[in-house]
C-alpha cells in the first residue's frame, strides 16, 4: 500500500524482519537483588532501553520475585523485593532467590540467569554479616556484580574500598549514579559508573547472551554501532563477494529485498525501537519507494554516466564491487542515523524524527562521497566532467567499477 511516495509494505516487512531477528536471539537474563528503595528500578531504567523497569510487563513468579519483560527487547529481568524486612522474611526471600536460580539453570542456557546485580545504597556505609554470607553464596552460583547505587563522591569510594577489602567472591564492586541527582537548584551530581557496569557485564556473561545484552543496553551506543558495522561488513562481503552473479541495471530491484533484510538485521543487532513513520521516512530517503529502488536509480541516473560506454550498453550489469560500495554506504549511514536517535533517547532529548529521512539522505551522500574519495584524486568529479575520468593516472573509483564490469 502506498502512502505519499513510500511503499508501506516495505515498512511492514522491515518491522517484521527486525522482530524475527530479535526473536531468534538468545535473551540475556539479569537478576536484581537489593533492599527496597536502593535504586534497582532506577538502575534498570537507565541501563536498558525504554525505561524497562517502568514500561516492561512484570509478572510475579513468587511472593518476592518478579519477572520483567518487554516485547522487542531480548532481556529478562528478575526483580526481588523484601530483603529489608524481618530476618524471617529475609530467609524466605533468599530461599526464593536460590530456588529461582536453580529452576532457571535447569531449564538450560537460554533461561539461566547470567548475572546478578547486587544493589547496595552507597550511602548506607555498612554491610551486615548475614548479607556478606548471602552475597558469597550467590557468588558460588553466578557472577555477581555489587552495584553501589546513588554513589556520591568520596564517601561512596570509601565504601567501595571497604567492601573490596572484605574479599567477597564477587566479580566487581562498582560505584554508580544511575540518574543525575539534584542536590539543589544549582548543584547536580551527574551520572556515573554505568559504562563500567556495562563493560564488566560483557566480561562475565556467556558469549551467547552478548548479542542480546548489547541490544538491550543503552549506555554504550558506540558499542552498539560497532557490532552493527562489523556484522554489516561481513554480510556485504559474503553477499557481493566471489559468488555474486552480476545483475543487469534493469534488475537493480533485486538488491532491495537484500537491503531491507540487511537493515532489519542491523536494527536488531543495534537494538532500537523504530516506529513506522521513521522507517518510512528513512526508506523514502533512500529511494525505497515502490518500483524505483535507490540502487537502481542511483546507478542509472548517476553512476552510469561515469562508466565509459556503459550508456550505450543495453545489458549493462551491476558488479559485486558496485553493489558492495552502495550497500556499504547504505549500511553505514543507517547505523549513524540509529546512533543519532539512540543518543537522543538516552539524553532525554528525543530528536525530532520528522526529518530523520533528511539525515539519512545527507549521511548517505557523505558515505558515497567518501567511498569515491578514497580512490579518486579529484573529489569534485561530477556529472558534467565524465570525460576527465579517463585522464587520471591512478585508477579511479569509476574505473575500478568499470574494471569489475569488464571482468565478466
Ligand atoms: N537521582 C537519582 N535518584 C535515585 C537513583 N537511584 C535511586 N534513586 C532514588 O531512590 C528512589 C527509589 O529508587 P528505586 O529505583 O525505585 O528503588 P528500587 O530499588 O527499585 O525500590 P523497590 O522497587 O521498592 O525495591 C527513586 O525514586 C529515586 O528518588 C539515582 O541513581 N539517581
Ligand atoms: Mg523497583
Amino acid at each position: 500500500m502506498m502512502k505519499g511516495n513510500v511503499d508501506f509494505t516495505l515498512v511492514e516487512e522491515m518491522l517484521n524482519k527486525t522482530k524475527e531477528e530479535i526473536e531468534k536471539m538468545s535473551p540475556v537474563n539479569v537478576m536484581l537483588v537489593g533492599k527496597t528503595g536502593v535504586g534497582k528500578s532506577t538502575l534498570v531504567n537507565n541501563v536498558f532501553r525504554e525505561r524497562l523497569a517502568s514500561t516492561g510487563i512484570g509478572k510475579p513468579i513468587t511472593k518476592h520475585l518478579r519477572k520483567i519483560e518487554k516485547e522487542g527487547i531480548p532481556i529478562v529481568l528478575y526483580d526481588t523485593r523484601g530483603l529489608e524486612l524481618s530476618t524471617e522474611v529475609q530467609s524466605t526471600v533468599r530461599k526464593e532467590i536460590f530456588e529461582a536460580i536453580h529452576i532457571n539453570h535447569k531449564k538450560g542456557p537460554e533461561k539461566a540467569i547470567h548475572v546478578i546485580y547486587y544493589c547496595i545504597n552507597a550511602n548506607s556505609s555498612r554491610i551486615e554479616e548475614s548479607e556478606i554470607d548471602f552475597i558469597n553464596e550467590l557468588s558460588e552460583l553466578l557472577p555477581v556484580i555489587i552495584v553501589l547505587t546513588q554513589s556520591m563522591g568520596k564517601p561512596a569510594e570509601t565504601f567501595r574500598k571497604y567492601i573490596e577489602e572484605l574479599n567477597l567472591k564477587v566479580m566487581a564492586v562498582v560505584t554508580v549514579m544511575a540518574e543525575p541527582y539534584l542536590i539543589s537548584s544549582d548543584v547536580t551530581i551527574p551520572r556515573k559508573g554505568l559504562k563500567q557496569l556495562i563493560e564488566l557485564t560483557f566480561e562475565v556473561i556467556p558469549e551467547e547472551a552478548k548479542l542480546a545484552f548489547n541490544n538491550a543496553q543503552q549506555v554504550d551506543i558506540q558499542r552498539k554501532a560497532r557490532a552493527a558495522r562489523s556484522w554489516a561488513t561481513r554480510y556485504i562481503a559474503t553477499t557481493f563477494g566471489v559468488g555474486f552473479t552480476p545483475i543487469p541495471f534493469s534488475d537493480a530491484t533485486i538488491l532491495v529485498p537484500m537491503q531491507i533484510a540487511m537493515m532489519s538485521h542491523i536494527t536488531a543487532i543495534f537494538g532500537i525501537s523504530m516506529d513506522k513513520t521513521s522507517i518510512a521516512s528513512i526508506l523514502s530517503a533512500i529511494g525505497g519507494t515502490s518500483g524505483a529502488t535507490y540502487v537502481g536509480r542511483y546507478l542509472v541516473s548517476n553512476l552510469i554516466k561515469f562508466i565509459p560506454g556503459a550508456g550505450t550498453i543495453a545489458g549493462g550489469i551491476i558488479s559485486g564491487a558496485t553493489a558492495s560500495v552502495l550497500t556499504t554506504a547504505l549500511a553505514m549511514s543507517y547505523i549513524e542515523v540509529l546512533s543519532f536517535i539512540a543518543k537522543g533517547e538516552v539524553e532525554g532529548t528525543y530528536p525530532d524524527l520528522k526529518n530523520i529521512g533528511d539525515l539519512m539522505r545527507e549521511r548517505l551522500q557523505v558515505y558515497l562521497k567518501q567511498s569515491e574519495e578514497t580512490s579518486i584524486t579529484d573529489s569534485t568529479v561530477d556529472e558534467e566532467r565524465t570525460e576527465d575520468v579517463e585522464k587520471k593516472e591512478k585508477p579511479t573509483f569509476f574505473q575500478k567499477i568499470r574494471n569489475t564490469f569488464t571482468k565478466k
